[in-house]
Formats: structure tokens, sequence, C-alpha cells
């Protein structure tokens, strides 16, 4: 069994609910702790922050104090005095029971809780006994009015929002609320909301959500890139790509920065190769790749508009040329996969070198397209939202059982992280491969450290210098390219 020490696995105990005075215009919000999957990295949940509380923060009228509480970074449950007058909590479907737990906690001390998120818009109904005020679609837009209405005695229970408006107007996230020693970067980035594509299986295709593809002012993306003084941003867009005359502009504000970035792009961003040269010399140094599958009839099951699978090697050759690492995300369980796909992954991620690369068990979202077919055709197992994690079978799959599936998961990530495996996909350039190597280590096989790292809050003081060390190395190759 991989490491999984309690509190990966298993939320902070609640103390008794205090009994001080509410706080009055002190708002604290929260992103609830998830059980962590011990197959791949601890890593990637200190990486970089979600941007939802710091977006929230944003929004949030002068004269309230703000603060913020991230169950993961392993400190323990948020604090329960003084007594905020609101709880913000964010609620995606892993977490929504602890989200529950918390509301029930904060309310019992006499705190208004406002539950926000992707559960909340998939799911209200069930979210709302749960809360004083239930915030669907964009937070934006209805935090600050939430906040009035409480200041007013006039809080609804239901406030909701499309994704249509100006993205523009958007303020930029406020980052100085969150604590930097506990992530990789603090610079979360995002330019895009929205994607041209609505996969089944994605939660862009939940009934109800209308997100059209809208982009900030690149300048600003630039500016706040900049004003946050870390070497290295995350774009946590779900389609950076989706334009590509968008992205060239975004490129052409970035460049001068010198900094370094990543991205999760779909590959049809390597139709034109000039702009994935525009990407190099902007700093980009890896993408995050939803291949999803190597079965064309996977993918047009799943209404993925792509490049033929065949087609993806030279891809992935045109980003590596360019100095661009490729962390490919693959979805194992559809309909047209059987035993062989584990092998069949695994052996072409390692021909083609991916340095690294993420699988999902396929998860039916609720209100997804995937979840109504699931349903008509019976086969989903449960509905215990806990485990809709994409680490754990949740319905039945067509050509191998549940069990074998998630063997076959779980078999897949060993290969991957495994000395040969990592050994096998080390960049052609013989330059590149201490770096490679240092960082798949680390990254892959570490958990124990990482573990140590976030309780002890000095993942930024570890990461910092080999970052830097990556920008620099970035820089210079960025020379030879132009
Ligand atoms: C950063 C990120 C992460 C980070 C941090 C996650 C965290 N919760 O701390 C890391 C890397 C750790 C991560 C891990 C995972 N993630 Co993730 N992640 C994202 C990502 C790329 C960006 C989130 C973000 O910052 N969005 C930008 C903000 C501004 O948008 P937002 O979150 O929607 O918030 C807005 C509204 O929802 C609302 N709102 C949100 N909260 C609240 C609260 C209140 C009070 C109010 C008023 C409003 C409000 O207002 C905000 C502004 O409009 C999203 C994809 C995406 N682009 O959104 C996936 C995404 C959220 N992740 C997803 C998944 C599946 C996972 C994993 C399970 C994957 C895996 N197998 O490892 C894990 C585990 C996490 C878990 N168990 O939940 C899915 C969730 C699908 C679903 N239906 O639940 C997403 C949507 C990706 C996808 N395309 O499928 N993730
Ligand atoms: S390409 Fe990716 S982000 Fe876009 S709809 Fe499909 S899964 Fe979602």
């Amino acid at each position: 069994m991989p490491y999984l020490p309690a509190p990966m696995r298993l939320a902070p105990p609640l103390p008794l609910p205090s009994r001080a005075p509410v706080q009055p215009r002190y708002a604290l919000l929260l992103n609830p702790f998830y059980p962590k999957d011990p197959h791949a990295s601890f890593g990637k949940h200190v990486l970089t922050p979600t941007l939802a509380l710091t977006t929230l923060a944003a929004t949030t009228p002068a004269h309230w104090d703000v603060r913020y509480w991230d169950e993961n970074l392993l400190m323990g449950p948020p604090p329960a005095t003084p007594v905020p007058e609101v709880v913000g909590i964010s609620v995606h479907l892993t977490f929504a029971r602890r989200a529950f737990e918390l509301a029930r906690w904060y309310r019992a001390m006499g705190s208004k809780v406002i539950l926000g998120g992707l559960h909340v818009l998939s799911c209200p109904e069930e979210c709302a006994p749960h809360a004083d005020a239930l915030a669907v679609g964009d937070g934006v837009q209805l935090w600050p009015r939430i906040l009035r209405d409480i200041e007013a005695g006039r809080l609804q229970p239901r406030y909701a929002a499309t994704y249509e408006n100006d993205y523009n107007d958007d303020p930029a996230p406020l980052r100085k609320i969150l604590p930097r020693g506990h992530f990789l970067t603090t610079t979360s980035l995002i330019a895009t909301r929205g994607c041209h594509n609505r996969c089944g299986f994605c939660y862009l295709s939940t009934d109800g959500l209308r997100m059209p593809y809208r982009m900030r002012d690149p300048a600003q993306i630039a500016r706040e890139f900049a004003d946050n003084g870390e070497p290295y941003g995350v774009f946590v867009d779900n389609n950076l790509g989706s334009r590509p005359d968008y992205l060239r502009k975004l490129c052409h504000a970035l460049r001068p920065l010198e900094k370094i970035w990543s991205a999760a792009v779909s590959i049809d961003v390597t139709d034109d190769a000039s702009l994935v040269r525009e990407m190099a010399l902007a700093g980009c140094t890896g993408v995050f790749v939803g291949f999803e599958s190597l079965t064309d009839a996977n993918l047009s099951d799943a209404r993925k508009k792509t490049p033929k699978a065949a087609d993806y090697a030279r891809r992935v050759r045109l980003l590596h040329d360019h100095g661009i690492q490729v962390n490919g995300s693959f979805v194992l369980g559809f309909d047209h996969d059987d035993k062989s796909v584990f092998a069949r992954t695994a052996d072409w991620t390692e021909e083609n070198r991916l340095e690294c690369a993420t699988f999902h068990i396929m998860t039916p979202y609720p209100g997804t397209p995937l979840f109504r077919q699931m349903e008509a055709e019976g086969r989903l197992l449960h509905k215990d939202w806990t485990l809709y994690d994409t680490a754990h079978a949740v319905f039945r799959p067509k050509h191998m059982t549940a069990e074998e599936l998630e063997e076959g998961y779980s078999w897949i990530y060993r290969r991957l992280f495994s000395h040969s495996s990592i050994w096998a996909r080390r960049p052609e350039d013989w330059r590149a491969v201490p770096a490679y190597l240092a960082m798949s280590y680390l990254y892959k096989r570490s958990n124990r450290l990482w573990h140590w790292l976030i309780r002890h809050g000095k993942v930024h003081a570890v990461w910092s210098p080999l970052v830097e060390l990556s920008r620099l190395r970035h820089v210079r190759f960025r020379r030879e390219l132009e």
C-alpha cells in the first residue's frame, strides 16, 4: 500500500463550537479538506492555490476583514475565534460532505454560511439545507451582493449569476491573503474561462452552466504576474489555447517578463508551429494536455473535437522541440477500453517521453451528459460523492469490471512512477536530463518528504531555488531559440 498518513486521509477533528460573540464585518473563506490519492504526488495539492477564494476576496468591500483558510495545508481545522459574521465555503463534489460539516459547525456559532462553487451549481437542492444562502454560478458578481444584503439584514436563500459579463471587469485575485510559504507558487493565474469544446464528461457541460469563452486583457495578466513577484506562474484556465489569436497576444505580453509558466491546453494548440514557438519564447515550460484517450472512438463518443490520436506523437514532439514539457492527462474506463488500455497508454507515454502523466478513472459528474447516460443505462454503482474523485470506479465499465479498472489505475501510476519509466522518459537533450531527473524524483517519488514540507510550511522555501534554476535555464534556452 502506498504511503498515506492519517492527515492526508482524514479531515482534522472539529472542537466544540465556540461561545464567543460573532465579530461583525469579518468574513472567513474556506477551502475544505479532501482525502489525497496516495498513487499520485502529494505535491500537486500545494503546487498553486485555487483562485476561487482569492477572487472572492478581491470583491469583498474594504470595510470587511477577510481571511483565508485551506484545510489541505494541514494546519488543522479553521479558526473558531473570533467567530466570523460570514463564512464562505467553496464546495466541490468530492469534499461536499466536509463542507457541510464545517457549515454546521459555524452555523452553531452564529455565523451566516454561504456555499458556492461547482457542486452548488450542479446539485443546489442537496446543498441548500446546509447554507444560509447559496451562490449558484459566478461568485465575483454574487459575493459583494450577498455581503451588502447581510449588512442590510435582507439575506436571500439563493443568488444566481451566469458567466456572461465582460471578464475584464473582474478584479485581480487578492493573493496577499494566501500563506505564501505553503505553496510552490502563489501565482495561480487565469486569463480565460470556458473552452471551445464541451466534452460529455467535463464539468463545463453541466446543465445550466452558461460559460462562453471569455478572455481578459493580456496586459492585465502580465501585470498580475509581475506584481506577485514569483518566477513561476500556473495558469488554471480550462483551456488557455481555445483561441490561438488570443494566446498569441498573451504570449507577446508575457515575453518581456522573463518568467516561466505552465498551462492546460488542448493538443490542437500545435496546429500552428509558430504559436508553439511564441509560447516557448514567452516562458512556457510545460503544458497539461487532455489527450483523454488514444482510441478515436472514445474521443468521438465524448464529443471531443480533437486531432486523430495517431497524430498525437508528432504534436508532442513539436512541443518538446520547443523545450515545453508535456504532462498528458488520460481518462481510463471509456466504453471502448478493455484491460489492454493500461499497458497501451503506459507504453505510449514512455515511447513519446512524456515527462509527466496524470490518470483519471472516468467519473460521471452530476448534471453532465455522461452522468445522464450512465444513470439511464443503470450503470452508476452509487452516489457517494466522496468517491467521485477520479481515483475510484463509480460506474460499471463495459469491457472490464470496476475492480479491474481500479487495479489498472493503480498499476499504471506505479509503472509511471517507477525508476525504469522515469528513466525511459528522460529528455533526448542530455543537458536537460539532470533537471528532469531531480524534478521527477522530488515530485513523483517523495510523498514522505511532501508530507513533511506541507506540515511544516516549507514547500515554498525548499522548491524556490529549483524553480529559479529552471527559470534561468529556460532564459538561456530562449536565447538559443530567438
Ligand atoms: C486549481 C485546481 C486544482 C488544485 C486546487 C484544488 C482545490 N480545491 O484546492 C489542485 C491541483 C490541487 C486540484 C486537484 C484536483 N482537482 Co482540480 N482544479 C483546479 C482548476 C484547474 C482551477 C480552479 C480555479 O481556481 N478556478 C478558477 C475559479 C475562479 O473558478 P471556480 O473555482 O469555479 O470559482 C468560481 C465559482 O465556482 C464561484 N465560487 C466558488 N467557490 C465559491 C464559494 C463562495 C462562498 C461563493 C460565493 C462563490 C464561489 O465563484 C468563483 C468565481 O466565479 C479547476 C478547473 C477550472 N479551471 O476551474 C480544476 C477542477 C476544479 N478540479 C477538478 C478535479 C476533478 C480535481 C481532482 C479530483 C483531480 C484529481 N484526480 O486529482 C483533484 C483533487 C481535488 C479534489 N478532491 O477536489 C475538477 C472538478 C470537477 C467537479 N465537477 O467537481 C475541475 C473542474 C477540473 C475539470 N475540468 O474537471 N485542482
Ligand atoms: S477540452 Fe478539456 S476543458 Fe474543454 S470541454 Fe473538453 S475536457 Fe473540458
